[in-house]
């Protein structure tokens, strides 16, 4: 077939370092950029692949997110703009890693295994971050998917929520918007604008808020996004990329992971601020006190605001659906009892990943899910948006439940239900806090976090390191969770858990107690205890 001798002519153009071993992560493949082109190409080939086999459009997102500027990676996104399918990755993996000779017989074996028509159209999105090297890596993806005969939409720098919207809305044709960027401001702006624009008297200082852009795509679309919001939200943008490296001491994960505030943003005592990451899929906000204290509202406060917002929406409207807050093991101990015994919704722990989440959180009619590094979203079921349009639409309801019913459509239509996303959560948040007329520090009170830590630390292999129970527990390598659990047992009201990075080449472990004395120095602990047990490299974990 001509079609296989182009792929064997096109990939030398695009030759693999010989015995590069790389795995489809926790989002995708991630590393340094110069690594990546053969990756780039090949994912072309799959997403073509996937294409033909899904009769639907399918996404690639060039980007490696919160990582170094010099690091790059590929998401690759399904029909309904969700994360592509499990056994998918395991194709992307073996395409991957195959030698150069071995390409063709990869790329004939998943054809095989998913009878695949090679005479099925094909449609590819594809779309990156504010990489330098993203323009070269993304014309790779073109060159694989047009080496299969597929068609490509080139849609440039966006961001990666951006990329899922619009193959949603491709594959949906239009009826989750238009597929465009123009079309995502709308829609996500209108619903904004009905959410806020009724809310009496609010001042120019509460529709103010500081946005930390991470130096990457989202300060750009963001800016965008501002144009359409009719004043209803004032930004001050900071770490625009104007002059800041990407993620370099600024960004969702470094004030998470560091609890403190980016350097770049001027902060005013008790004003609210955010801060997204590289490719604007993740928020977290945080704002400092008058003692000069930094609170840091992470993703537990983010699902907790949103789903104490909708079951008082649920409760007004007399609507009887099932919500459910879906979280990781990361979630702060605070976060779930809250949840759980106080606002009594359902709870459910998944592992790390949003494709774990959102396949969680699709068993109910209206599903929460966040991980605590801000990423997260909300889903509505078609019987929970459909029962909302008909009270909203219903002449003979109250005008209690009518005006409940509108909130929850605009809700709906503010969120970008195909993944987290920053601006649409950014949004979101903000009509929230509108609407209920509450300030950051109220929102911070509804419940205190457990004072925790998360370290990394760097072993020859992080895969030796296998866990069960959503991640909470190591199964191996031998003795390390009997280490954990009798260094728990030393501090009151203590977890800990370790688990291998899919993003970056090291280990993650967290740590939380009664305080944060206890909790740094567990987490020291635990480090070492991974360090010995798990094959550490270089030298040895220092106390905090
Ligand atoms: C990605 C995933 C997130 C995950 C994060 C860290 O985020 O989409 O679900 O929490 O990586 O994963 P890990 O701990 O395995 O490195 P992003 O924003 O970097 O794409």
């Amino acid at each position: 077939m001509a079609q296989f001798e182009e792929v064997s002519q096109k990939s030398a153009l695009h030759p693999k370092p010989a015995g590069l071993v790389l795995q489809y992560g926790t989002a995708g493949f991630r590393t340094n950029a110069k690594n990546l082109d053969h990756v780039m190409f090949r994912m072309g080939l799959l997403a073509t692949l996937r294409s033909k086999n899904t009769k639907a459009t399918i996404g690639v997102m060039v980007t490696a997110s919160h990582n170094p500027e010099e690091d790059n990676g590929v998401k690759l996104i399904d029909p309904m703009g969700e994360m592509v399918a499990m056994v998918w990755e395991g194709y992307a993996t073996q395409l991957a890693n195959a030698e150069q000779d071995d390409l063709l017989p990869a790329l004939k074996d998943i054809i095989k295994r998913e009878a695949i028509n090679m005479t099925q159209e094909a449609n590819v999105f594809v779309g990156r971050d504010t990489r330098s090297s993203g323009a070269c890596l993304s014309q790779a993806v073109l060159d694989g998917v047009s080496t299969l005969d597929g068609h490509s939409k080139d849609y440039g720098l966006v961001t990666t929520p951006q990329l899922h919207y619009m193959v949603c809305c491709q594959n949906t044709q239009g009826q989750y918007g238009e597929a465009t960027v123009e079309g995502y401001y709308r829609k996500l702006s209108q619903a904004f604008i009905r959410l806020t624009k009724n809310v009496p008297n609010r001042t120019d200082d509460q529709k103010h808020l500081c946005v930390d852009g991470a130096n990457g795509i989202g300060a750009l679309k963001v800016r965008e996004m501002e144009r359409h919001l009719e004043r209803e939200l004032q930004i001050s943008l900071f770490n625009d990329g104007s002059s800041g490296k990407l993620n370099h001491q600024c960004g969702a994960d470094f004030v998470k992971v560091q609890q403190k505030a980016p350097t770049g943003v001027e902060m005013t005592v008790g004003e609210r601020c955010c801060s997204f990451d590289g490719d604007a899929d993740r928020i977290v906000y945080y704002y400092s006190s008058s003692a000069g204290r930094f609170h840091l509202l992470d993703g537990d406060k983010i699902a907790t605001l949103i789903s104490t917002f909708l079951k008082e929406l649920l409760t007004q409207a007399g609507l009887d659906l099932k919500m459910a807050v879906v979280q990781t093991a990361y979630a702060n101990g605070s976060s779930t009892q809250y949840l759980e015994n106080t606002m009594k919704v359902i709870m459910k722990c998944t592992k790390t990943g949003v494709k774990h989440l959102h396949h969680a959180a699709q068993e109910f009619d209206i599903g929460v899910y966040f991980e605590s590094n801000g990423h997260g979203t909300v889903l509505f079921s078609k019987t929970a948006e459909q029962k909302i349009k008909q009270l909203a639409e219903d002449s003979t309801s109250s005008d209690e439940k009518k005006r409940a019913a509108l909130l929850l459509q605009n809700t709906i239509n503010v969120i970008n239900q195909t993944v987290g996303d920053s601006i649409s959560d950014m949004l979101l948040i903000e009509a929230i806090l509108a609407i209920k007329g509450m300030t950051v520090q109220q929102w911070d009170a509804i419940y205190s976090d457990l004072p925790n830590r998360q370290l990394k630390v760097r072993v020859s292999n992080p895969r030796v390191i296998d866990t069960t129970d959503a991640e909470r527990r190591a199964v191996s390598p031998a003795g390390l969770q009997e280490a954990i659990d009798s260094l728990v047992k030393k501090y009151r009201q203590a977890r800990s858990f370790v688990r291998p990075s899919g993003t970056e080449d090291v280990v993650r472990v967290y740590a939380e107690a009664e305080t944060q004395e206890s909790a740094d120095a567990l987490a020291h602990e635990v480090s070492l205890a991974v360090y010995r047990l798990a094959g550490g490299v270089g030298d040895e974990p220092k106390p905090l």
